[in-house]
């Protein structure tokens, strides 16, 4: 049976503007965007509603230690590896209403049109939530899925603090306790295969008129915190050839990996999103500067070999200060295991939709399914490419048309 036909566009796009209700906000320009940190309060309630819709169709919840959330749908073979998709709930701090959240609530409408299409498949499906994409709150992000497939240990972030000094540690602790009513499964897993779908984050299925991405692979990204450490003084009696000034310093360093990091080709990708400054105040020399650095790349020889040139860059542009450089975060290129893309392809053919190839600029979880098992995504347009501002928008019918592709591929794939 066609399950296509049973993904209802109205269903789908009313769950998500509840979702988006859920740490909302207005911003000046009067865009609507979602401020929902993860292992928030807000997160929870978002959670809960996700939960609630997926109890009404009898689909089984669990949670594992990384607070990741599993909604099961049984096939007629319950032993048989599930077939897997989903994305994540939380947003950046100025965020918008899709990026991950569409992930999750395309996998419940992608599920709910198989049960409405009277399809039983052999395998489970899982739809998943996983926990703290972003790192928004606590860097780096893709802690759930980093944890679960065996990337790094559990316990790695443990001391990670967010902007108000809560660890990690004690963040997810009181999480999982507000989540005790909860069935619990182990962490890890072992699925037949993993769909995600996404918006594209970027501006070309727009541009070229294309309604579905079919995501071929994910560009590698790298982390650093940059602590630069000088001395404070008084701004109007000290001369300059005496001081030790970290904005100075942080400026210095900054502009020297411009240079390490200038690309003609504009492949490249590199961001100075977070600067701190201390004390802060215009009268005294800056003692201490924080600023954070995110490195992408699609070829994994440039991401290490101008990566690991980072720290030798910086020391090397102080002047006055010290400096010490931790890596956050060190996601490998990944190429998708070709049977996924294959089957989006498929079914978006098959669909009528046109549909073109092309690699995730944007780092997802799925980045590390990849060596768990065969895995893939699949992209929506959105408008003009925004994402991560509360101006991000998708139109209503452009994801239904990626549900239906979800959907569909999803029944396939647990038919196998
Ligand atoms: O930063 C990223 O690539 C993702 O959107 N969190
Ligand atoms: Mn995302
Ligand atoms: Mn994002």
């Amino acid at each position: 049976m066609p399950v296509a036909p049973a993904v209802n566009e109205t269903r789908q796009w009313t769950r998500l503007m509840a979702m988006a209700e859920i740490g909302g906000f207005t911003d000046a320009a009067g865009h609507k965007g979602v401020n929902r940190p993860c292992l928030s309060a807000e997160d929870r309630r978002a959670r809960r509603l996700l939960i609630s819709w997926a109890s009404e169709l009898g689909l089984s919840v669990s949670v594992d230690p990384l607070a990741n959330l599993f909604l099961r749908l049984e096939g007629t073979d319950p032993s048989a590896a599930p077939v897997l998709t989903g994305s994540h709930m939380d947003t950046q701090p100025n965020g918008g209403r899709f990026d991950g959240i569409w992930g999750v609530i395309a996998g419940l409408e992608a599920v709910q049109a198989i049960l409405e299409s009277g399809e039983r498949p052999k395998r489970p499906i899982e739809v998943v939530a996983w926990t703290n994409e972003e790192g928004g709150r606590f860097a780096p992000g893709c802690m759930g899925s980093m944890a679960w497939s065996g990337f790094k240990p559990a316990d790695t972030w443990d001391a990670v603090t967010d902007k108000d000094g809560i660890t990690w540690a004690d963040a997810l602790r009181e999480h999982l306790s507000a989540e005790a009513d909860l069935p619990r499964r182990p962490l890890g897993g072992k699925p037949f295969a993993y769909l995600e779908a996404h918006i594209e984050q970027g501006p070309r299925l727009e541009a070229e008129g294309k309604d579905i991405g079919i995501v071929t692979g994910i560009q590698g990204s790298r982390w650093f915190t940059v602590e630069v450490s000088g001395r404070t003084d008084h701004a109007g009696t000290t001369p300059l050839s005496l001081r030790k000034d970290a904005v100075q310093d942080a400026l210095r360093a900054i502009s020297a990996l411009n240079t390490l990091m200038h690309d003609p080709t504009d492949v490249l990708r590199f961001t100075v999103g977070s600067i701190k400054v201390w004390p802060d105040t215009s009268n005294s020399v800056a003692e201490r500067v924080r600023f954070t650095i995110d490195f992408r790349h699609p070829d994994n020889a440039v991401l290490q070999a101008r990566g690991d040139a980072i720290p030798g860059v910086i020391q090397a542009a102080l002047t006055a200060c010290t400096a010490s450089v931790t890596e956050r975060f060190h996601a490998l290129p990944s190429e998708f295991d070709p049977m996924v893309p294959a089957v989006v392809e498929h079914w978006a053919s098959a669909l009528g939709l046109r549909a073109m190839r092309m690699p995730s600029g944007a780092f997802h979880d799925a980045q590390f399914v990849v060596p768990v098992c065969p895995t893939g995504m699949l992209f929506v347009p959105c408008r003009a490419g925004v994402s991560h501002h509360p101006s991000e928008y998708a139109e209503p019918a452009a994801l239904a048309a990626g549900a239906r592709v979800l959907a569909e591929a999803l029944a396939d794939l647990a038919n196998r």
